[in-house]
């Protein structure tokens, strides 16, 4: 147990089939930090004494406050099982979900994962998410069991009961792998169904398939975790012991003979011992037997422990003795039975060792990545292997080999970037002086001393520059001297005074294949790098120096300047690292903003992008108290940007600096960071901003106060105004809410009708957006007649999916053929909204793409029609209410009427040929399309003079309005607006789901909460074998600010929900609804408004944007007293 050298673990970083990456995964405070530092303990960087209260991994000072996690770091650590010796490079990852972002990036370069489980809790939502998380990234989990010990002291369970209640826990985990393992492999099964779809011929025979062929197929046995599989082990970290079946299987195959392969088969389960006859029989053969874990294992355990907290000394001193344990004096004096616990378990069943010896045998080392793993990494988008370059192909035995041989490509992940304190660099850090070194400075002092006595003697300086030089460094002589070494030694590094003041960023890394060495130039290639671009425009068998290549979009060249290994709070400067090692890499900051993949091979892919659980959905806009600190704001954002995963920041086209982060929590680290780290200056933060979206319903059957509408009289109410004043006149409103209207210069007229698009198709699209987004960019390319980017295969079946997901839910007259009309998505062109174009003029859809280039139609239309599709991308942009974006809802172009457009581009036409003939003698047009014009030039001809002449007054008319197509953006944004001003409008509110974790005597209070917050319970569940409730429950996120302090709070501590952006919900009042009928009136008085929430969004929303907003301050003063009372 010795502090190992870093010449230990170089030498450990060398042989890959020992090296272990893992991360320890786990709800919030089910002791993953604690778990590390014993892990961290046993290699001596923290005293054991220490190891649970220290918390190292936990290196800020704010999650030594709060007591949580909340970024990921890695460490390094030695491990010897017999011969054999292991690197284990451990990263312990947050649980608070706000940070789910940071698990993703430790998940991303490990290979395997330790999940603790609170043996009371048992499993959360957060171990569920992380479970997922592993399963998406193909890494490989076991099991940690922790916090036993509160099923003896808090619980006070009795080892069988303990023993249910461990089984029951095992169970909900199976049961969670279980439905990830089946719905993988039937999405396999489908997939593989596909390609023989797509190609018949590939997998003759393999045709028929029953729906359960792959499930029965698969084994999955090694994937449940069963501690006789030896990937489970119970631990209490906060007492330092731990145990797997294994140790407990040795010894008593030692006392009893029996053999230990049948003991590790049946000391979980429900086995018993027949000690006479030795035989080990089932349960239920002979009631009332207890399982042999309970007699041979958990009732050692428990009588320990009652010895302890009993203080019998006497029953302890038998057990240390009959356990061949040494207790030290101290800790046998002591009079907190926790320390006498640790001390004697930590002894007999050392958790790192049960812990450790099962991560080194059950999880892989990096020479282990399954080929499924890499094809996935290498595979971004909706790319298939099959699809990339050869030479990129050829990299998975790059990858597969994970070798160290100079002629390895070099392959590293960038999982995320952080900043670190200067002084904490390695090369900032004042390392021991060698002796000669010291020699050094002695012969320099004393000759300094030497001259000073010389010079007060009046002596002459025998060489006065070399003495002047002397004189006017000396304060700090020493230390430039010093410098100067280092700067001629490593070139390379940047200049001290530019580290000083930049925060230095370390990339945390991790090396695929290749050696990664200090000083090699390697290319840093972004997310959206293609090799396929790359090896069209670069020649084949390019070797000219990597300077000069050519630019290649999202790829930069660098050098790896300085490479670290992660010690926790400490970093080691490294010359090189071997494949398969989690690193820190200095100097990328320039290059990488968040992640990024760096190879030697241009032909290497980008990894795929992280996947992250949790969006960023809490927003404030911050500004620095004193305006000029403005740039220091702006750098520190960008900073601060670069350091968290997960954060997203924002200019609005107000001017508003916007942080974007996941809640919370997460908030105020955020805010922390840029305060005191990244900008250094005294900002001032808003109230959170809560984002809305804006939609419309169908019309509601009933009023308010439960009367069908219709039927009661109307009252005439003195501010009743609620339709008319919106809609201004002019503007035609027709049945069923179709606006007709004209643009400003009378050439065109648009008539849009909007209606509320059903919740699952909304849905849909949101689920969708990707696909949505690479139609996009598909039509993009064609309008460009660029038809470099061939559409994929996968790409297609996944529109056509999506397509027949929409025609599945739109369906109905209605809706009829709308599917295949629908022209563009918004806002952003992806949204959760839909234009159809119902004009008989023009088609143009989607799904076809623009095939305006067969019909002459079209292309006319085609410029115009971007116009219409950008009016609808703005209208969904803002909406009416409260400008929000819009959700749900579907705009109809019903008709487009253009004639008196064209006829007057028709008349403008033959009016400039005329003149051009005369001027030049020589008609040459300008338009782009000789087709169009010859075609408009026909219908000019046609046209009786007269309505030329008249024509050409109204073309002044258009000059002075300002181009048409931006009338017809303008035209089709307030037809879309006035479109659902004439529909019953909605606020949607974003939601959060939360569970609650509370016992039954706090119960009421958090319902209290709940409803004071307007939320919701979904469910109420009672854990079994305990007295806590769990509670699912749906929140809007507007009230949760200070929802989980104020729980806590209530609660004594003793309740802490977990929230999580879930999604858009209606909020069933009407904004602007004002009583009509006289029982409204008579029930909510006249100014009504009192209950009505979703008008309070809408107006605080309004005012915050400084719009205007609806609102009388006192009216008849003299009433209101009596008003309130009649409430
Ligand atoms: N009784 C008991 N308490 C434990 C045990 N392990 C950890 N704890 C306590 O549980 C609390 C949370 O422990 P942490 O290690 O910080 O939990 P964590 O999983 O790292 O939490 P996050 O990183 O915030 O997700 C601390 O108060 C620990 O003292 C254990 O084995 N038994
Ligand atoms: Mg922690």
């Amino acid at each position: 147990m010795v502090l190992n050298s870093l010449d230990k673990m170089i030498q450990l970083q060398k042989n890959t089939a020992n090296i272990r990456n893992i991360c320890v995964l786990a709800h919030v405070d089910h002791g993953k930090t604690t778990l590390a530092d014993c892990l961290i303990s046993s290699n001596g960087i923290i005293s054991s004494r220490l190891a649970g209260k220290l918390r190292y991994m936990d290196s800020r000072e704010d999650e030594q406050v709060r007591g949580i996690t909340m970024k990921s770091s890695a460490i390094s650590l030695h491990y010897a099982k017999g011969e054999e010796e292991y690197l284990i490079n451990l990263i312990d990852s947050p649980g608070h979900v706000d940070f789910s972002s940071e698990v993703s990036t430790a998940i991303r370069i490990c290979d395997g994962c330790i999940i603790v489980v609170d043996a009371v809790e048992g499993v959360c939502p957060q171990t569920q998410a992380v479970l997922r998380q592993a399963w998406l990234e193909n890494i490989r989990p076991v099991l940690v069991i922790n916090k036993i010990d509160r099923l003896i002291v808090e619980l006070k369970f009795t080892p069988q009961e303990a023993y249910s209640h461990l089984k029951n826990i095992l169970e909900q985990i199976n049961a969670l792998t279980g439905t990830l393992f089946t719905s993988k492999v039937l999405e396999e099964r489908a997939e593989r169904e596909t390609e023989s779809q797509v190609n018949p011929n590939s997998e003759q025979g393999e045709q028929v398939y029953d729906w359960s062929t792959g499930l029965e197929d698969t084994d999955d046995s090694h994937l449940y975790f069963s501690p006789d599989q030896g990937n489970v082990v119970f631990t209490s970290a906060i007492d330092g012991w731990g145990f797997g079946i294994e140790h407990f299987a040795k010894i008593y195959s030692q006392k009893t003979g029996i053999k230990k392969e049948v003991l590790l088969k049946t000391l979980w389960g429900d086995y018993y011992i027949n000690m006479k006859a030795k035989k080990i029989m089932k349960v239920d053969q002979a009631k009332g037997k207890k399982p042999l874990f309970v007699q041979l294992i958990l009732e050692n355990i428990w009588s320990l422990y009652d010895a302890v907290l009993k203080k019998d000394k006497e029953k302890i001193d038998k057990i240390v003795t009959s356990l061949g344990l040494k207790i030290g004096a101290r800790e046998a004096r002591h009079s907190d039975p926790k320390v006498q616990i640790n001390a004697i378990c930590s002894q007999w069943l050392p958790i790192s060792q049960a812990v450790l010896a099962m991560v080194c045998q059950k999880l892989p080392s990096p020479l282990d990545i399954t080929a499924e793993r890499v094809e996935k990494l290498m595979c971004a988008g909706s790319q298939t292997f099959d699809s990339l370059p050869p030479e990129t192909q050829a990299l998975k035995a790059a990858f597969m080999k994970c070798g160290s041989e100079d002629t390895a490509p070099v392959i590293i992940f960038v999982s995320k970037m952080f900043a670190v304190d200067a002084k904490a660099l390695p090369q900032n850090k004042q390392r021991p002086l060698t002796q000669e070194e010291i020699a050094e400075r002695h012969e320099h002092a004393r000759r300094r001393h030497a001259e000073k006595l010389a010079a007060a003697q009046g002596q002459a300086p025998l060489e006065p520059t070399q003495d002047r030089s002397d004189l006017e460094t000396s304060p700090q002589g020493e230390e430039l001297k010093g410098d100067e070494q280092e700067v001629e030694s490593e070139t390379p590094k940047p200049v001290p005074q530019e580290g000083n003041d930049r925060e230095p960023f370390i990339a945390f890394a991790r090396v695929f294949s290749g050696v990664a060495r200090r000083g090699k130039k390697i290319f840093v290639l972004g997310p959206k790098y293609s090799p396929l671009e790359f090896l069209q425009r670069v020649p084949l068998g390019f070797s000219a120096p990597l300077d000069d290549l050519p630019p290649v979009p999202h790829m930069a060249c660098c050098t790896l300047e300085n490479l670290y290994l992660l010690m926790g709070r400490e970093l080691e400067d490294l010359e090189k690292v071997p494949p398969g090692n989690v690193l820190g890499i200095g100097g990328l900051q320039d290059f990488v903003l968040k992640s990024a993949t760096l190879s030697t091979l241009p032909s290497c892919p980008p990894f795929i992008p992280l996947n992250f659980e949790a969006t960023p959905i809490v927003r404030v806009a911050v500004e620095p108290k004193h305006p000029s600190e403005m740039p220091q704001l702006v750098r520190g954002m960008k900073l601060l940007n670069q350091a968290d995963p997960c954060v997203q920041i924002l200019i609005q086209e107000t001017g508003e600096h916007v942080l974007v982060t996941a809640g919370e929590v997460h908030l105020q680290r955020c805010l922390d960071d840029l305060k005191e780290r990244f900008a250094k200056i005294q900002i001032s933060v808003s109230e959170p901003i809560i984002p809305f979206r804006e939609t419309i319903t169908k019309p509601p059957k009933v009023d308010m106060v439960n009367e069908e509408i219709g039927k009661q009289q109307k009252v005439a109410v003195i501010h009743q105004t609620k339709e008319d004043h919106r809609i201004p006149e002019g503007i035609q409103v027709y049945s069923g809410g179709l606006i007709t209207m004209t643009t400003p210069n009378k050439l065109a007229t648009l008539s849009v009708r909007a209606m509320p698009l059903p919740e699952e198709v909304t849905q849909i699209l949101e689920e969708n957006s990707d696909v949505i987004r690479s139609m996009e960019q598909l039509i993009s390319s064609l309008n460009e007649d660029k038809n470099t980017q061939m559409i994929h295969q996968k790409t297609q079946e996944k529109i056509w999916e999506f397509k027949g997901k929409l025609e599945q839910h739109l369906t109905g007259r209605k809706w009829r053929n709308t599917v295949d009309q629908i022209w563009s998505f918004g806002p952003r062109k992806c949204g959760p909204n839909i234009l159809v174009n119902k004009s008989k003029d023009f088609q143009n859809s989607v799904w076809t793409g623009p095939d305006g280039k067969a019909s002459k139609e079209a292309s006319r239309y085609r410029d115009l029609g971007n116009s219409i599709v950008s009016g609808f991308q703005l209208a969904t942009l803002s909406g009416p209410m409260c400008e929000e974006p819009l959700m749900g809802v579907c705009f109809v172009l019903e008709k487009w009427d253009l004639s008196k457009f064209e006829d007057q581009t028709a008349s403008d036409k033959q009016n400039q040929e005329q003149s051009d003939l005369v001027k030049e003698g020589q008609g040459e047009g300008e338009t782009c399309s000789g087709r169009d014009e010859h075609q408009d030039l026909q219908g000019g001809c046609s046209e009786p003079f007269e309505k030329r002449t008249s024509q050409k007054g109204e073309s002044s008319l258009t000059d002075c309005y300002g181009p048409f197509s931006g009338q017809l953006i303008a035209t089709m944004k307030e037809a879309c607006r006035y479109a659902l001003q004439v529909k019953p409008q909605r606020l949607m509110a974003a939601m959060y789901t939360c569970d609650i974790m509370a016992t039954s005597d706090v119960l009421g209070r958090v319902y209290a909460v709940l409803s004071k917050r307007e939320g919701r319970v979904l469910q109420e569940e009672m854990k079994e074998g305990t007295d806590m409730f769990i509670i699912k429950a749906v929140l809007p996120v507007a009230e949760s600010f200070g929802f989980a302090d104020e729980i806590r709070k209530r609660t004594s501590g003793l309740a802490s929900p977990q929230l999580i952006f879930s999604h858009w919900e209606i909020i069933p009042s009407d904004p602007f609804w004002v009583p009509t009928t006289e029982e409204e009136y008579l029930h909510f008085g006249e100014k009504a408004d009192s209950e009505n929430q979703a008008r309070k969004y809408m107006n605080a929303v309004r005012k915050r944007k400084g719009l205007y907003v609806e609102e009388k301050i006192v009216e008849h003063a003299e009433k209101q007293r009596t008003l309130s009372k009649n409430k």
